[in-house]
């Protein structure tokens, strides 16, 4: 029920001059629609609208925030080097945005509220036009409140203008999400209260003897030791699982799977993107490569791989060539295993594949803690880290710093850790792409060197659920400034035992995957736990930009608005 605030009933009097019609001021609600079917729009000009539609994910109806009424929103198909001009009207009884993710737009198009522009109030419309001076898979979403988790998102497919590197006989977006029938807020609430409310991994007293068996007792009970002093738990792997969640495909329910089609003999292109609130999804077809040609939208050298791990607001376009006729599982599972979405590439829609297990959740590493190597550990990883270093340092500008109340978790000793494939996907006898594995199709021989770097911790207090940045929450920090024409080398220092997708807008993120040569260009940038990872930006765009990670409720918090004069 929604309250009427003081205000409000005011206003009301004043605008009927009737006390009693005043009541029906808070009726103003542009009612709820019915769900549709999710379709692809194309051209220069696009109307969309932001609506409370009536779905039924999870067995149950609920109530979700969509585009055109679908869930997921329509799939806009864009040319490069057009002018796309996009009305955006919203119709929820709250302030609403799109913001078009790895876009490279002028910052008033960008669609944050607060930096961007205001906002679009209910019952407005915000016209977006923007040229369009990118080609490959992206996506976009709202940038207000938590409506991204209710279903404000879809995909961008981009036209190139020249002949792609690559060729395809059909081509599918993936798009992954996780919805859940309770609020956000509720989620959110939860997890301030206890922070391990979803998790339902910890471990038991079995899982120690276990361990004592396969390390001995001094060093199961030295590990032990040391989560329990850093009052962690080493199962900590997602905030928010399957136990609330419902992982979709293309908006479908492992229940009644997204429905690939193909022909035998044909090449398919498939465009995974990952638009969850808080899942990582780790992507496998079994039976099949998957030839990994681009990453976030950018051509990279192709690279064969049994897996992909998608951060939150990652993308990466593969090509499988499946034999036989035969019908594969497109296998997304969380990071966590609590759950997957699942797709079924097929001939024939009647026939499915055989759903794989869930793997086993492994748990965190003392690597992972930023603790340096176990010597377990040390086995399994091979460590090139000499590999990511500067190779002629630059200068570092210091920017504000504080530990305390919300730092309780600091790597001692974080690594690069380029070629680990994550916890979970270690030693799993599978292909697993990493970041090291990224090589850009374009040279970077002759871009600018980096002419200072920056350190940003990523931090916090997993007990009290609070995030930031250097120690220090969004609402309380200056913004980071950049000058114009700029190349600055960040470095992240990932002080909690959580994945970190962090998302730079308007600016380009060149990782430094170990070819100094082949810089990767991405939009979004997994840091590991207790990891150590470094990229750079050349400051192209003037303008005001949000900076952030992409949990959707880590996201208030570990922010930053980066201004360039
Ligand atoms: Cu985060």
């Amino acid at each position: 029920m929604n309250h009427l605030s003081r205000r409000d009933f005011l206003k009301g009097v004043a605008a009927s001059g009737l006390v009693l019609s005043s009541i029906n001021v808070h009726a103003k609600s542009y009612g709820v629609i019915e769900r549709k079917e999710t379709t692809e729009l194309s051209g220069n000009v696009f109307h969309l609208t932001i609506n409370k539609t009536l779905v039924n994910v999870t067995g149950s109806p609920s109530i979700a925030t969509t585009v055109n009424g679908m869930l997921q929103g329509p799939t806009l198909r864009w040319r490069e080097g057009d002018m796309v001009t996009i009305h955006v009207t919203n119709y929820l009884d709250e302030p609403s945005s799109i913001h078009w993710h790895g876009i490279i737009l002028p910052y008033q198009m960008d669609g944050v509220p607060g930096i961007s522009f205001d906002g679009i109030a209910p019952g407005e419309t915000f016209t977006y036009t923007f040229k369009v001076q990118q080609s490959g898979t992206f996506w976009y979403h709202s940038h207000s409140g938590f409506q991204e988790q209710t279903g404000v998102y879809g995909a961008i497919v981009i036209e190139p203008k020249e002949k792609e590197p690559f060729t395809y006989d059909r081509e599918y977006v993936v798009l992954l999400s996780d919805y859940s029938d309770e609020k956000p807020a509720t989620i959110y609430r939860k997890l301030k209260i206890a922070s391990d409310y979803y998790n339902f991994n910890q471990r038991t007293v079995g899982d120690f003897f276990a361990e004592v068996k396969e390390k001995g007792f001094w060093e199961a009970w030295q590990a032990r030791k040391m989560w329990n002093q850093m009052r962690m738990s080493d199962r900590d792997l997602s905030d928010v699982t399957g136990y609330t969640y419902t992982f979709l495909m293309n908006g479908h329910s492992p229940s009644k799977p997204f429905q690939a089609l193909y022909r035998a003999g044909e090449r398919v292109r498939l465009r995974f993107i990952n638009a969850a609130a808080m899942t990582f999804f780790d992507v496998r077809i079994p039976g099949l490569k998957m030839r990994v040609v681009a990453a976030d939208g950018n051509n990279v050298q192709p690279v064969e791989v049994d897996e992909i791990r998608l951060g939150v607001a990652e993308t990466y376009d593969v090509i499988v060539e499946p034999k036989n006729s035969q019908a594969y599982a497109i296998f997304a599972q969380a990071m966590d295993r609590s759950g997957y979405a699942l797709g079924n590439l097929t001939t024939n829609p009647n026939i499915y594949a055989k759903v794989p297990k869930l793997d086993q959740p492994q748990p965190l590493t003392m690597a992972d803690m930023g603790m340096g190597m176990h010597m377990a550990d040390m086995k399994k990883m091979p460590m090139k880290h000499n590999k990511y270093a500067l190779k002629k340092p630059v200068p570092i500008t210091q920017l504000p710093m504080r530990w305390g109340v919300g730092t309780t978790m600091r790597a001692k000793n974080p690594q690069y850790r380029l070629d680990d494939p994550g916890v979970g996907l270690r030693n799993n006898g599978r292909r697993v792409l990493t970041y090291a594995d990224l090589r850009s199709l374009r040279s970077t021989k002759d871009d600018k060197y980096p002419d200072r770097e920056i350190i940003l911790h990523l931090t916090g207090n997993m007990e009290r659920y609070m995030w930031s940045i250097n120690g220090i929450p969004y609402h309380e920090a200056d913004p980071i400034r950049f000058r114009y024409g700029e190349r600055v080398r960040i470095t992240y220092i990932n002080d909690t035992m959580m994945n970190h997708p962090m998302h730079l807008h308007g600016l380009w993120s060149d990782l430094e995957t170990g070819d100094e040569n082949h810089l990767v260009r991405k939009h979004t940038i997994i840091s590991q736990p207790g990891s150590k990872i470094s990229f750079r930006v050349t400051v192209d765009a003037k303008g005001a930009w949000a900076y952030h990670c992409h949990l959707l409720y880590h996201m208030k918090d570990m922010f930053r608005k980066v201004v360039v004069t």
